[in-house]
């Protein structure tokens, strides 16, 4: 099995890539809209085919990505029966499996954060996707949406600590940096829900949590209940030229669309002076900022017309179009490969030697 455990780290959310390596199909556990091109990015890279996009609840601090990975990618949205969400492909009951290949997700029933609160546990009960039933040495409030302590309690103890001791969990947030625990590890430490503690205790404790609203809810609760379907606008990608998206975050244009529309960008090259001029040569138009100065000499261009960067392996012209993209130029895109690739596709270029 192929496993990859994504960060959101606006809102600490962790986002989960599970696939079958045989079969090439795979699933996302709670997707954030705005990490939906990295997710769809490294779905593609690795070859895979995204079947299912599941959600653990509907999440009051940041809006999912299952709309827009189904709009990229097809993929289907599985959410619990219990969640109240328009818009899903498959509306999961208790012990309901989802597969992916050869194999499953079981789900369970932990309400208590939310009313239709789900823990995904994989097929051979190595793993479990908590949400926020349970966090690594915490869990999730209870002092809205259909939240209840008394409850998040006894699904806690029932569908979460009825597992074996070694079976690892994965949250649906932490906002320390830790990234996985184990049952065993919980039942012992955990300061709300350990072995020890009783009902009582806990109710107390998540009473007196005191912690403000998250600061996305109006618009995050609303958005879920659609499965993160925006209210108007549609999945807007850059479209002045056919880009790629790259896992790194980089957009990326390829050499054959831009011989064709050399007269249409501007291109910058931010090698230093004597690559430019040295045996690759350069794009033909293209004019030179080195990287180290591009900061200071981006005034210099022009933000009506689309920028591509370029540099010998597309390294350096990556970095150039994060930088560009600061100082407020929209339309940027990356050589993708730089001068290397465009040598070896054989187009023109000038200066430089054969
Ligand atoms: N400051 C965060 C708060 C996020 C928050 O309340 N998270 C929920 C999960 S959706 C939670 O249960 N947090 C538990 C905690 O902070 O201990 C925000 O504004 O988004
Ligand atoms: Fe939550």
């Amino acid at each position: 099995m192929l496993f990859r455990q994504l960060f959101d780290p606006q809102s600490s959310t962790y986002t989960y890539l599970l696939a079958d390596s045989a079969f090439r199909e795979a699933l996302l556990i709670d997707p954030v809209f705005e990490q939906a091109r990295r997710d769809a990015a490294l779905v593609d890279e690795l070859g895979l085919k995204l079947a299912w996009t599941l959600e653990t609840h509907v999440h009051a601090d940041h809006v999912t990505g299952a709309w827009l990975l189904r709009e990229k990618l097809g993929s289907r949205i599985a959410v619990s029966a219990s969640s109240s969400a328009e818009g899903a492909d498959t509306y999961l009951k208790p012990h309901d499996k989802i597969s992916f290949g050869k194999r499953s997700l079981e789900a369970r029933s932990t309400p208590g954060h939310t009313a239709g609160c789900t823990t995904y546990v994989l097929d051979d009960r190595s793993m479990a996707f908590t949400g926020d039933a349970l966090h690594i040495r915490g869990c999730g409030r209870t002092d809205f949406q259909g939240g209840d302590a008394r409850t998040l309690f006894h699904s806690v103890r029932e569908q979460i600590f009825s597992l074996p001791d070694r079976c690892l969990l994965y949250p649906g947030h932490d906002y320390r940096g830790l990234t996985v625990t184990s049952v065993g590890e919980e039942k012992l430490f955990n300061p709300r829900l350990a072995e020890s503690i009783g009902e009582g205790d806990f109710v107390g404790y998540m009473t007196h949590l005191g912690l403000p609203h998250p600061k996305q809810i109006d618009v995050a609760v609303p958005a879920n209940l659609r499965c993160g379907k925006p209210p108007t606008v549609t999945a807007a990608d850059p479209d002045w030229a056919p880009l790629t998206y790259t896992f790194a975050g980089i957009w990326e244009v390829q050499p054959h669309w831009l011989e064709e529309h050399l007269r249409d960008v501007q291109i910058v090259d931010v090698r230093e002076p004597d690559e430019f001029n040295g045996p690759l040569g350069h794009v033909p138009g293209a004019v030179l900022i080195p990287l180290g100065t591009l900061q200071g000499k981006s005034e210099g261009l022009s933000k009506e017309e689309p920028v591509v960067t370029v540099c010998r392996s597309g390294a350096r012209s990556a970095q150039a179009t994060v930088l560009l993209a600061k100082a407020g130029f929209d339309r940027v895109a990356n050589l993708s490969g730089g001068m290397l690739r465009w040598r070896a596709q054989r187009y023109a270029v000038e200066g430089g030697s054969e």
